[in-house]
């Protein structure tokens, strides 16, 4: 059983941090509507979700995946490159808690949850405006004896490296070979998203089934040409705040 823990879009999120792009009107109850039927792909597709309530003094808070990272060992708070995204943090935590030891990343290490991508015992770092070398650094340090091999991935066109490329399963990773030094991945196959859907290598992957943002059909029928079910969710509003799918949820496996 996955556990997706999510939180309610901020009532102030037009106010959102903005790196690669132009700010645009946001209207937040589209956004959250479009939050509301992500949550919803999420259990359809067999997830239990924890809705943890909207915050309102955090307009990135939506976005719970940048503040940690969770394997089935340990929870790994992040230090956000942002001061204003730190105090999203602790609500995180307390969250995290009941299901795995804690562990806090420190200055003057800077990582973001959206930049570390799992593929089985693989952990690939972005290295980001957001994650700095002493972020990976930490990473490795975390995780090594846990038997994770923990490698950087250079970013180089967009916010995070899971902007550019998800685990779809069975060592795939979708990617945009614009976003990303395709090159740094070791040891996984790629599958590039089709060149008029940049956008489209930000995928959740639950269990077997993968939930991609509406509207890139080419991408989707690659996907599927691998034996993926998929699944489709609205993400337009959530996007204009820069957020794909992935950021906003934190997904742990149940352990017993
Ligand atoms: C930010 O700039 O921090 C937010 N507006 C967007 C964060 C998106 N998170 C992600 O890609 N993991």
């Amino acid at each position: 059983m996955i556990i997706a823990i999510t939180r309610q879009v901020s009532p102030d999120m037009s106010a959102c941090l903005l790196t690669h792009m132009e700010r645009e009107h946001l209207d937040t109850v589209v956004a959250a509507a479009q939050h509301d039927a992500y949550v919803d792909a999420l259990e359809g597709m067999g997830a239990e979700v924890i809705r943890l309530p909207p915050e309102p003094d955090h307009p990135d808070a939506v976005f719970v995946e940048d503040t940690a990272f969770v394997v089935d060992e340990v929870a790994i708070m992040t230090r956000p490159a942002t001061e204003s995204r730190r105090g999203e943090r602790g609500s995180i935590e307390a969250a995290l808690a009941p299901y795995r030891p804690i562990r806090r990343i420190e200055g003057p290490a800077t990582i973001e949850g959206g930049d570390i991508l799992r593929v089985g015992r693989r952990v690939f770092v972005g290295v980001s405006t957001r994650t700095n070398r002493d972020g990976l650094e930490a990473m490795v340090r975390e995780l090594d004896h846990f038997g994770y091999d923990v490698r950087p991935v250079r970013v180089t066109g967009c916010l995070h490296l899971k902007t550019a490329g998800t685990h779809i399963g069975d060592g795939v990773v979708l990617v945009n070979p614009e976003w990303c030094a395709t090159e740094d991945f070791e040891g996984v196959q790629l599958l590039h998203v089709d060149p008029d859907e940049p956008w489209a290598g930000n995928a959740v992957l639950v269990e077997d089934q993968v939930l991609l943002a509406e509207g890139f059909d080419r991408t989707r029928e690659r996907v599927e040409h691998l034996g993926r079910r998929v699944h489709v969710t609205p993400g337009t509003e959530l996007a204009k705040a820069e957020g794909g799918l992935t950021c906003c949820s934190l997904l742990l496996n149940r352990v017993e």
